[in-house]
């Protein structure tokens, strides 16, 4: 790695992320179906209709796997709460569930390393699922009260917790791309789902706030967005991308505001009175999560509905995701939500990894472009800082290879291998290299 944690402020923290369904495996401890044990199953969304059933057995392994973050040297671990585990039909709730998080806690607390929770990360009771799941508003209402149930059981030790991961996921690219469960591609519903996801992250605020929790935020999904060229038509679908993905949730969440040419892009299909809900969207945050892996240059395409626009051609070099490496656009991300949204407020990198296929050669994993990926992603953090920003950590995705969702098993993101027949974990050697890194 090109850099140490000398480099870094004193209280810059190093850790790695992870997330419930991914890693836990869904058919323990009492945990509800989820609308992505159903996307899952139908025959197409997911390469194999692979599901997390078992995913790494984390729910029984975590021991051990905790003790590789506190090997590595880290400070902070990011990791979610599941709703379905904690509430199996989304209402009531399960001892069992809770359970696990306290026993969890625990164990991350006695290794010495700060607990970052994140609220939902994905795995949405199938009862409310079967009833509109995020594009009924009735959804942000029992996530409040699934905010309240786990806030009571573990709050008081998080160091940090987060309402939403990536709220772009959970809407555009579920509800208009059909990429991620629900797999709708439908407008209204995506209107409704962008707007009530964010409502949900307020919600979620004011129930933290109720029960004193200080260190709250929420965890965005960035994309470097550039037009390809320069027509003005390229511009316009550039700025309109922008306006989708990396302006609708920061501006609702930072200004109480969205971008109006978004607005007029959904029309009617926005929900009635959504005005009256912006004040509690944007309530004061603490910190702010920025989750970055790529970039894409963007072309118009009037031959598609609405928002007509399209990735252009890759030109750099990729990762086995197909997603372009470009660490200068994690770099301007930071520096933009500094000086436009949040300006002093801690920002955290709460994602940044890559996938590649990765063996295990005589008991060790040679894994030299991620190496160089995470190198050059930090260091482009800390560009950020020099340039102003008040970063406050970095979070390495993933801690484990693990279920990527509609890639189900195939593509590999962990700094430790996992061998999904016998589990085994193995340290790459990008886990060797970042520990070497924050040593010194
Ligand atoms: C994160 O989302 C998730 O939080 C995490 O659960 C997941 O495992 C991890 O990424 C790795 O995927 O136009 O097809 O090139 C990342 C958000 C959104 C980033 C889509 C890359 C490119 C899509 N991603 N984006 S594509």
């Amino acid at each position: 790695m090109d850099f140490k944690r000398s480099d870094f402020p004193q209280d810059f923290l190093f850790g790695a992320a992870t997330a419930a369904y991914q890693i836990e495996g869904h058919k323990f401890g009492g945990a509800g179906p989820t609308h992505w044990d159903t996307f899952a199953a139908t025959p197409g969304n997911v390469i194999r209709a692979e599901d997390g059933a078992l995913a790494c057995d984390h729910y029984h392994r975590f021991p051990e796997d905790l003790d590789l973050l506190k090997d590595a040297g880290m400070d902070a671990y990011r990791f979610s709460t599941s709703w379905a585990r904690v509430m199996p039909d989304g209402r009531t709730v399960n001892p069992e569930g809770l359970d696990f998080y306290d026993r969890l806690t625990d164990a991350i607390l006695e290794r010495g390393l700060k607990p970052y929770q994140t609220l939902y990360h994905w795995e949405l009771p199938s009862a409310l699922a079967d009833k509109g799941g995020w594009t009924n508003r009735d959804t942000t209402k029992y996530f409040g009260d699934y905010t309240d149930a786990i806030t009571d059981k573990i709050g008081d030790r998080m160091a940090a917790i987060a309402t939403i991961n990536e709220p772009w996921c959970v809407s555009f690219l579920s509800h208009f791309i059909g990429a991620h469960a629900p797999g709708l591609r439908d407008i209204r519903a995506t209107a409704r789902a962008m707007h009530h996801i964010m409502l949900a992250h307020g919600e979620a605020m004011t129930r933290l706030r109720a029960k004193g929790m200080k260190n709250c935020g929420i965890v965005l999904n960035f994309e470097h967005s550039p037009p390809a060229n320069d027509a003005p038509e390229t511009i316009a679908a550039a700025r309109l991308q922008d306006a989708i993905y990396n302006r609708w949730f920061i501006e609702a969440a930072t200004k109480g505001t969205y971008p109006q040419e978004v607005l007029d892009g959904f029309g009617d299909h926005m929900p009635a009175g959504w005005q009256d809900d912006m004040a509690q969207i944007s309530q004061k945050m603490d910190w702010l999560g920025v989750n970055y892996y790529t970039r894409h240059e963007i072309l118009p395409d009037p031959t598609i509905p609405w928002p007509s626009l399209k990735a252009a051609e890759t030109t750099l070099d990729v990762t086995q995701m197909g997603w372009e490496i470009y660490p200068e656009g994690l770099k301007n991300i930071l520096i933009r939500m500094a000086r436009d949204y949040v300006g002093d407020m801690p920002i955290y990198v709460t994602e940044n990894g890559m996938a590649w296929d990765d063996h295990v050669e005589n008991g060790a994993v040679y894994d030299p472009v991620r190496m160089q990926y995470v190198s050059d992603h930090i260091m482009a953090a800390k560009h950020a800082i020099d340039a102003g920003a008040n970063v406050k950590g970095f979070f390495y995705w993933s801690l484990l290879d693990n279920y990527e969702w509609a890639f189900g098993y195939e593509k590999r993101f962990g700094m430790v291998h996992v061998d999904f027949d016998s589990l085994k974990r193995t340290p790459k050697a990008s886990y060797h290299a970042l520990k070497a890194a924050i040593a010194r």
